[in-house]
């Protein structure tokens, strides 16, 4: 039986979520991310409005660049856990929506409607009303892909953006990913990107023409999966998952360190804020980690599973600060990152049967 899979991705989700809290910024570039202190800032945009990319400003950009794009722009720091929880309303909402539904980010989720709609034609009624559902509740815009396996929703639901909703049919797949570039393939990025290019390949179309056995030749494993893509090849199920995999924070110094209390003050205002985001979750870890990277981009990663789970900040500030040790050398570092990840549901029963939050007992 063909599959009908929808791909829900929010629209420029942070910013979103800011503008709906405050709706005084609605219609005026925002951007979240790193403080940009008047151009000299370091650090990177984690997301810009609509309205901020006009100037060109995009996630993962240095924020001291975006504030040279738009200096007007209001730029705004990360709020992890306001951002959960819209996340959690959304999905919960998407999630009745579907027979199968799979979680991959913090804002796009696959659901498999094939049990729901009879055809295309209903599954784009089925998807206009989720639009308008997660509008009407959430105050949130979102755009929707529909294909016949979740890549082709996937690169359907970035197709148009923001408030999008393009519908691919399995006979018009081949023809609809033929004249995208490579980079719109989801796991192709810019390295594969260049090596295509120099192979002669921009897009998907040119890609479908090579053969397996060249692209396997030239890409290894990777390349049965490049010929697979573009040929709109995907097997793969819309897999349950509740749950998120890590938690983290990193933080990039203004100046590179190797001052033990400065970098024991990051580790505890990081520490803050993802106990805060487990706790927004109903979320507990076990496994702690930190990620070291010196001034030259050496980049460790070092990590410790305690036999208990929990949520207490402290535990995860003197469990990341002890990790910390080893590196303090000496080297200059340049960015330090803390994580959480070995993640359970916090609510837990008592001997009594009650629920209780984990937090209740730390
Ligand atoms: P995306 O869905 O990639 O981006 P977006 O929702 O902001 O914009 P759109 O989908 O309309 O193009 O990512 C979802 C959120 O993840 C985004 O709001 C912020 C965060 N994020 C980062 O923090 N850093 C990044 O580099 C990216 C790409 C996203
Ligand atoms: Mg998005």
């Amino acid at each position: 039986m063909p599959r009908i899979i929808l791909h829900v991705d929010m629209d420029s989700f942070f910013t979103a979520v800011e503008v709906h809290e405050n709706p005084e910024l609605k219609g005026k570039p925002v951007v979240v991310g790193a403080d940009p202190k008047d151009g000299r800032g370091r650090g990177v945009v984690s997301t810009a409005s609509y309205e901020a990319r006009k100037f060109g400003i995009k996630s993962a950009m240095p924020i001291s660049q975006a504030y040279r794009l738009c200096p007007t722009a209001v730029f705004l720091p990360v709020n992890m856990p306001l951002y959960a929880a819209a996340s959690e309303q959304v999905m919960q909402s998407l999630r009745q929506r579907c027979d199968r539904f799979q979680q991959v980010s913090i804002d796009e989720a696959f659901l498999d409607i094939s049990g729901r709609a009879g055809d295309f034609e209903e599954a784009k009624q089925l998807a206009a009303s989720i639009q308008k559902d997660v509008l009407d509740k959430e105050k949130l815009s979102c755009s929707i892909g529909i294909g016949p396996n979740k890549l082709i929703a996937k690169v359907a639901s970035d197709f148009k953006k923001p408030a999008g909703l393009t519908v691919v049919k399995p006979e018009e797949a081949k023809a609809f990913l033929e004249k995208l570039p490579v980079i719109k393939i989801p796991y192709i990025g810019p390295k594969t990107e260049l090596r295509l290019k120099q192979l002669g390949i921009r897009t998907a179309g040119e890609l479908a023409l090579s053969t397996k056995e060249f692209l396997v030749s030239e890409f290894g494993k990777q390349g049965v999966y490049l010929h697979e893509a573009a040929n709109g090849i995907d097997e793969e199920e819309v897999e349950e998952s509740h749950e998120v995999k890590s938690i983290n924070r990193n933080m990039t110094f203004d100046e590179d360190t190797t001052d033990r209390e400065f970098l024991h003050k990051a580790i505890e205002e990081m520490a803050w804020e993802i106990s805060d985001a487990l706790i927004a979750n109903s979320l507990m870890c076990r496994t702690i980690g930190i990620r070291v990277r010196y001034s030259n981009f050496e980049t460790f990663t070092r990590a410790k599973t305690i036999n208990q789970f929990g949520n207490s900040r402290e535990k995860i500030i003197e469990t990341a600060q002890q990790l910390l040790e080893q590196f303090l050398n000496g080297r200059m570092i340049r960015q330090l990152g803390v994580r959480v990840s070995g993640l359970a549901d916090a609510n837990v029963s008592d001997a009594k049967g009650r629920q209780r939050k984990v937090e209740e007992f730390l």
